[in-house]
This record gives C-alpha cells, sequence and structure tokens, in this order.
C-alpha cells in the first residue's frame, strides 16, 4: 500500500513553524497537476483496451458505455486541503489527496463494473490503494458506485513514482441518481433538506429496480463471455 505522510502521523499545525509550508501559487498547480495527468492518461488507455478485449472479439458490446475524466481544479483542491485541516501547499497535496486525477467509467450492467475493475486490478504495474463498494453497501443517502484509487507509474528519465487516481465506476441509472444528487443535495444545504433526501432514497430504490429489470434484456453470456477456449 501506498502510505502518505498524513497516515505517517505528520499532520500540519499551523502553529507549527517547523512545517514551513507555503500556499501554492498557480505555477506549482500546474507543475502539481502535470504528473496526475499523466497517470490519469495511463489509466483510462488501460480502460480502453479492456472495454475492447474484455468479452472477446466476437462480443455484441463492450462492458463501458462512457468515460469522463478531470484533474481536481486548484481552487477544488485547496478548499479540499482546508476542510482536511491542512494548509494548500503542492506537498499537502501529494500527501493527502488521492483524488487529484479522476476517471468516471459509467457501464451498461452491474457485473460490467466488477470485471472491468478486476482487469485493471489483475495489472501488476498498476497498485490498489483503497477501495470503497458503495454497491454492495450503498451510502445511507442511496449513493451507489463502485470507487478504486489505483496507484499508476509514471516514469521520468531515471525515476517512477506511482500516482494514484480515483476511478469510480457506475451503471448509467446509477450515475443519473448520483449527478442529480450532487447538483441537489451533496454537500449543499437544501431548503426542506429532510424531504428531498427521503424522495432521493425512493428514487434510488426505482432506479435499482429499473436496472435489475434491465438485467433480464442482457444479451446471454454466450454470445462472448466468458471467450471461449482456443482450439
Ligand atoms: P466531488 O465534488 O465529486 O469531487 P474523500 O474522497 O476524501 O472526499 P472518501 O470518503 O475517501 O472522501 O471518498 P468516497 O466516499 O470514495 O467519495 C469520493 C467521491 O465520490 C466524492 O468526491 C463524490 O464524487 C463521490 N461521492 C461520494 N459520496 C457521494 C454522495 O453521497 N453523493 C454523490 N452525488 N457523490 C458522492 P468529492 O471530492 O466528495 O466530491
Amino acid at each position: 500500500m501506498l502510505k502518505t505522510s498524513a497516515e505517517n502521523g505528520n499532520v500540519f499545525d499551523p502553529r507549527n513553524e517547523e512545517c514551513g509550508e507555503m500556499d501554492m501559487t498557480n505555477e506549482q498547480y500546474y507543475d502539481l497537476i502535470r504528473p496526475y495527468e499523466d497517470a490519469r492518461r495511463l489509466l483510462e488507455t488501460r480502460l480502453e483496451i479492456l472495454n475492447h478485449s474484455l468479452y472477446g472479439s466476437r462480443a455484441v458490446c463492450g462492458p463501458i458505455h462512457n468515460m469522463q475524466n478531470r484533474i481536481k481544479a486548484k481552487k477544488s483542491i485547496e478548499d479540499k486541503l482546508r476542510r482536511l485541516g491542512q494548509r494548500d501547499s503542492v506537498s499537502n497535496a501529494r500527501d493527502y489527496l488521492q483524488d487529484i486525477a479522476g476517471i468516471r467509467v459509467i457501464c451498461y450492467f452491474v457485473d460490467d463494473i466488477y470485471n472491468v475493475a478486476a482487469g485493471l486490478k489483475r495489472q501488476s504495474d498498476l497498485v490498489l490503494v483503497k477501495e470503497r463498494d458503495y454497491i454492495a453497501t450503498p451510502k445511507p443517502n442511496g449513493y451507489r458506485s463502485y470507487h478504486i484509487v489505483m496507484g499508476a507509474p509514471v516514469y521520468c528519465l531515471d525515476a517512477m513514482e506511482y500516482f494514484p487516481v480515483e476511478v469510480q465506476f457506475r451503471t448509467m441509472s446509477m450515475d443519473f441518481w448520483a449527478s442529480m444528487e450532487h447538483r441537489i443535495c451533496y454537500k449543499k444545504n437544501p431548503e426542506n433538506r429532510e424531504r428531498l433526501e427521503q424522495e432521493f432514497l425512493t428514487y434510488a430504490a426505482v432506479l435499482k429496480e429499473i436496472e435489475e429489470k434491465f438485467e433480464e434484456y442482457r444479451e446471454r453470456r454466450e454470445n462472448g463471455w466468458p471467450p471461449e477456449e482456443a482450439d
């Protein structure tokens, strides 16, 4: 497992002069995110390859419907570090944040999610840093998604370092729910919060039911998965 300095117990204390951390300039931000972009591109390529190879060449369709990616904006990095009680310095961003680079993978079916994630986890040059299965255990508000943080190797001239990339796997219905909830409730304080929370829980249950209905229309597995043994 990769260990951050936070996990090693080096918590920043604003009163501690010895920390000597500097706030982040724009230039430092762009230098900070460069290797995260490299790591994100590497993982996205691996995901694309899994999409067209995982179910074999005769498969009707790959497991992935679409992918989105983002690099955390400077302000979001600063806000998150402050929420964590840390100064917004480059070294703190590297030590405390594992979601500077993010990829969201939208799959057709729930087992597509687990198949693609397993394919990624099997790749021996990647390191699994963190795993959260909110499909097996949804959050109390109804949020469902499967999150992994993978460490991807980024090579410079004579050195290699792992950079974390957060990959969120969702089905289309999970993504629909989460996007609306993110817009309306998540980390916000809307009027009628309690009523909205109840309504979103109901929507989560309805969408899960629809998702399960769609499973019935799935092509039979013999159409490409698991791939046939070669003669
Ligand atoms: P944003 O605005 O999407 O970037 P942490 O990553 O440290 O904040 P944790 O618990 O380690 O928190 O990570 P977790 O639970 O895996 O959640 C990380 C991300 O998942 C969030 O990023 C959201 O994108 C998404 N997420 C988690 N819970 C919810 C939820 O209840 N509703 C919605 N809509 N999205 C959720 P950020 O940085 O919090 O937010």
